[in-house]
């Protein structure tokens, strides 16, 4: 296992979810974060809570989307938080649950946009000063969604098979340097991700967990820190997580 103690690890999506999860872990393991969203004040108030101080975290308040706002976030780090060590891609979001002929080019361009476009900005601004360092790790944040399509996932589940084609494109690229590459593929999480998906509609948002139990942020998290934490030399490509309630992305198990 290697030490994770003064890492800089960069978290994309960090306001919310799995991201803010994964800020807490790697906090807790010593590293330090630049942990990037929108949501200004929802990062602000997530320091507050890990209780950082200005050596431990750097803000950066990004929409993955803006490709100049992405180059110049990373061009223009302070030189303490230039050498990113880990590159967590986790911003993502779903828009609706439409059939594909009624799908709205809102919800789809939104979703390429962060999910594909966000991921490869990041991705190849990051990624040349870890090959420079010979040293670098880039988890992408897939889902179970990129290799399993289902009724209304569509387009989101497209932006997911990206994810895992842009993952294995990058290990193959990174060959013969010492740079890391894995995608984590989760099934379902009770984040805010299905409010995001319906709109804000909560009550549909909560039927989606009803009767089961879902993965937590926190249980995501604790596998990205174990594939992060490896020995040098090994390389987790891809993992799969899903619920004990969940053995597919239509099927699961629901008690009531
Ligand atoms: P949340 O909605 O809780 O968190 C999503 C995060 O992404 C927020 O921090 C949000 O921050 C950020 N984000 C969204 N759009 C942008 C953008 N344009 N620029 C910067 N940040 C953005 O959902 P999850 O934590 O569940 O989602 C995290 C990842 O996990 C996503 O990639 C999702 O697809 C994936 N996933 C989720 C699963 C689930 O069931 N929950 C299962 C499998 C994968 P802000 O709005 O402040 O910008
Ligand atoms: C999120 C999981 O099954 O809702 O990526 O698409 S699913």
């Amino acid at each position: 296992m290697i030490s994770l103690e003064n890492q800089i690890v960069l978290i994309t999506g960090a306001s919310s979810g799995i991201g803010e999860a994964c800020a807490k872990v790697f906090a807790g393991a010593g590293a330090k974060l630049i942990l990037a969203a929108r949501r200004w004040e929802r990062l602000q108030n997530l320091v507050e809570t890990l209780n950082l101080t200005s050596s431990q975290v750097h803000l950066l308040e990004l929409d993955v989307r803006d490709r100049s706002a992405v180059e110049s976030a990373i061009s223009n780090l302070p030189t303490a938080w230039s050498n990113i060590d880990i590159l967590i891609n986790n911003a993502g979001l779903s828009r609706g649950l439409d059939k594909l002929h009624q799908g709205d080019f809102q919800d789809w361009e939104e979703m390429i946009d962060t999910n594909i476009n966000g991921l490869l900005y990041l991705t190849r601004y990051v990624v040349p000063g870890m090959v420079n360092r010979s040293r670098g790790h880039v988890v992408n944040i897939g889902s179970i969604a990129g290799h399993q399509t289902y009724p209304g996932g569509n387009v989101y589940c497209a932006t997911k098979a990206a994810v895992k084609v842009i993952s294995e494109g990058l290990k193959q690229d990174l060959l013969g340097t010492p740079i890391r590459v894995t995608s984590v593929d989760p099934g379902m999480v009770e984040t805010e991700f299905s409010n995001v998906r319906f709109h804000g509609d909560d009550e549909r948002a909560n039927k989606v967990y009803q009767g089961v139990t879902p993965l937590t942020a926190d249980d995501v998290a604790d596998v990205i820190l174990f594939c992060a934490t490896r020995s040098p030399h090994v390389n987790i490509n891809e993992v799969i997580l899903m619920p004990v309630d969940q053995a597919g992305a239509t099927l699961v198990h629901r008690r009531s």
